[in-house]
């Protein structure tokens, strides 16, 4: 099936500069789904859903933005964009500069990317160069280069990427009717979070679909917004999110405060054990993506989030493929048998 390119399907509601672009791998539209036995286990009376972000061309939310911000750069003639990035702007970068016939740099901590988003940037083509330090330093680079050089920034820091992630609201009021009550969501470099609020006031203005408060969720050992200050050596094992000094941190306190909502912190050992009872319901996130999840979960056993009789939505952002190692190499190594079936039999038998 042929699906309309995101622009094109919202172009009434998205501030974009008439020069833009197409440049579309047919993003967005992606699965509400239930998760009716987490909502039971979690057993706050409200309705549960999950916005599965992971199914985007590039398996992350970040193709929502960056179909707007290329078609922007190509159409503004610009040659070549750049980005810094934990790992999913980067791959979504490389794919849409690729479509564009663009040139893509892209800046990445050494080390510190997920095998599954190193792999896309390069196989889309990118220059990809790692920097020793952080994501904030490598976006400082970026940034500076940006300013010196004719190459399009498409960090979160460029306005048209909000445009674009903004419509991930418009689809879940779509979908459920009204907006949720709750939209719980990972934080790292604080655009989504911008981008969401920005098209739930949106469409309530225009249609009265209600906004929902937003529970936004850093990684512990990365949540400067929760201590309210900048963290210099971030840590977690969601590396999506490991970001101690967000862009747009004041926009998504303010987003937050204003939604009735707030940004609190999970721990790396909450995280995964989301990302387990998430895929215990088929549903396979990578960590950053599980943040969400496990701050709901902490707010509900505290008794902090009511909201008994509503829905709850969980944006999750990335597909679990893109960090396979966070599984494989956690868990026991998986047993090797002859190919003989009473060993496979005494195997089972063991159990
Ligand atoms: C799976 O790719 O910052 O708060 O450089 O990959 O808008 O930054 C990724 C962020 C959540 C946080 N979930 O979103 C990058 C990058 C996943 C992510 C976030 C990211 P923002």
């Amino acid at each position: 099936m042929t699906a309309k390119p995101l622009l094109e399907r919202y172009q009434a509601l998205l501030d974009m500069p008439a020069h833009t672009r197409s440049v579309s791998l047919q993003e967005g539209g992606t699965p509400l789904l239930p998760l009716p036995r987490l909502a039971e286990e979690l057993g706050g009376g409200f309705e549960l859903y999950a916005k599965v972000e992971g199914l985007n061309p590039t398996g992350s939310f970040k193709d929502r933005g960056m179909t707007a911000a290329v078609g922007e750069a190509l159409g503004r003639g610009a040659k070549a964009v750049i980005c810094a990035s934990t790992g999913n702007t980067a791959a979504s970068a490389a794919a849409y500069a690729a479509r564009a016939g663009l040139r893509c740099i892209v800046l990445i901590p050494e080390g510190k990317v997920a095998a599954g988003k190193l792999a896309g940037a390069l196989a889309y083509g990118a220059q990809v160069i790692q920097v020793s330090g952080s994501f904030d330093q490598a976006l400082d680079l970026v940034v500076q280069l940006s300013q010196r050089q004719p190459v399009a920034l498409v960090n979160s820091l460029n306005p048209h990427r909000l445009q674009g992630q903004k419509t991930a609201a418009f689809e879940i009021i779509e979908d459920l009717g009204r907006a949720p009550d709750w939209l719980c969501l990972p934080v790292g470099n604080a655009g989504n979070i911008s981008a969401y609020w920005m098209g739930f006031r949106q469409y309530d203005q225009l249609h009265g679909s209600g906004l929902p408060r937003l529970l936004g969720v850093q990684a512990a050992g990365a949540a400067p917004l929760v201590h309210g200050a900048p963290v210099a050596q971030p840590e977690t094992v969601a590396t999506a999110i490991r970001i101690g000094a967000p862009a747009r941190g004041e926009q998504a306190l303010k987003a937050a405060e204003e939604s009735g909502g707030r940004i609190i912190a999970a721990g790396d050992e909450e995280i995964l054990a989301a990302q387990r009872r998430l895929a215990g319901e088929g549903l396979w996130v990578e960590p950053a993506s599980a943040a969400g999840p496990a701050g709901l979960a902490a707010e509900v056993a505290a008794g902090r989030l009511d909201a008994q009789g509503g829905r709850v939505v969980l944006v999750c952002t990335g597909h679990g493929l893109k960090d396979p190692d966070i599984i494989t190499g956690t868990l026991p190594p998986t047993p090797v048998i002859p190919a003989e079936f009473a060993a496979l039999e005494a195997l089972l038998a063991e159990e």
